[in-house]
């Protein structure tokens, strides 16, 4: 049926066939589905997550940690299968009762501390680390400001563009017109911003461009969506030239691969329990191994 010829019933019911590619996990209600306990590694903080780029956000922010100093940061990071249904497991649940990666376990605390919402995670562990988080309060609020920019535009790119774009089981003009104008003018927003500062906070490298990084960086620099054309990303070039940089970061370009199932395989770390895993990573390990236990 075309978008034009629905009209809404008086009471919606949910229509279980109706969800497209996410027709198998996309529900009206909360809550877990089944029993299952989430495992537990032996680091301080307990990840469990998927390669997306709201997982993305928290791995880098690890492995920025981890590369700086921090050696309290160490992390086990388990695969989430959302398409298999792990985010409605009753372990799962208890730690983020949203359903969605990621969500993290801090046991290093005196009593083990849950956080779920990839920008609350961040902002956690820059606290708790005192890195990439300015003190000054102006500077501060201008990295909350980027942070929560991000929380709040995102989704009209992922699940508003990228949606009706690639993953609808049609293509209709008027979602895919609407959102593609906001997803410009958001890249817009980014490169005028870009234009006159180095770092998004425009103070130094910080969680504000960890959380942008990989959905607007990935937008221009890996296709996201196969849309980059369709977007004229090329356009935007402060925003190519930002996403360049941040790439170039070895702690990048390891945390934008941990519980990654997508992709080519080098580009994959299903699961990471300890920092020699990027340097050994084998057929094995990439596909075997951690995808059975994640
Ligand atoms: N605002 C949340 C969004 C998290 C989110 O949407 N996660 C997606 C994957 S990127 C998910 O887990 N989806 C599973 C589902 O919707 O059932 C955050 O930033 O943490």
């Amino acid at each position: 049926m075309s978008d034009k010829e629905y009209t809404p019933p008086k009471v919606w019911t949910w229509d279980k066939e109706s969800g497209g590619r996410f027709a198998a996990i996309n529900r009206p209600i909360a809550g877990p589905t089944h029993d299952k306990e989430l495992p537990v590694g032996k680091h301080p903080f307990q990840l469990y997550s998927l390669g997306t780029p709201n997982g993305q956000k928290v791995t880098i922010m690890f492995e920025e940690l981890l590369a700086a100093g921090h050696s309290g940061a160490e992390y086990d990071a388990w695969l989430i299968n959302i398409g298999q249904g792990d985010q409605f497991g009753s372990g799962f649940v208890a730690i983020n009762p949203n359903s969605k990666i990621p969500a993290l376990l801090d046991r290093s605390e005196k009593k083990p501390v849950r956080i779920f919402e990839s920008g609350a995670i961040l902002v956690y562990l820059a606290e708790k680390f005192g890195a990439f988080l300015p003190t000054n309060r102006a500077a501060r609020a201008e990295c909350l400001s980027w942070l929560f920019w991000q929380m709040g535009s995102a989704p009209f790119l992922g699940g508003g563009f990228g949606h009706f774009y690639a993953y609808a089981p049609e293509k209709y003009e008027y979602p895919i017109n609407r959102y593609a104008m906001e997803v410009k003018r958001q890249l817009d927003v980014l490169d005028r911003r870009l234009a006159e500062v180095e770092f998004i906070d425009g103070n130094a490298y910080s969680i504000a461009d960890m959380a942008i990084w990989p959905w607007y960086g990935g937008v221009v620099k890996s296709n996201s969506y196969g849309a980059a054309e369709f977007l004229s990303v090329h356009e935007y070039k402060h925003v190519n030239r930002w996403a360049e940089q941040i790439a170039a970061r070895p702690a990048v370009q390891r945390g934008r691969i941990v519980n990654r199932t997508q992709g080519e395989l080098s580009a994959q770390l299903h699961e990471r329990h300890d920092a020699s895993d990027f340097d050994t990573k084998t057929q094995d390990k990439i596909g075997g191994q951690s995808a059975a236990g994640g």
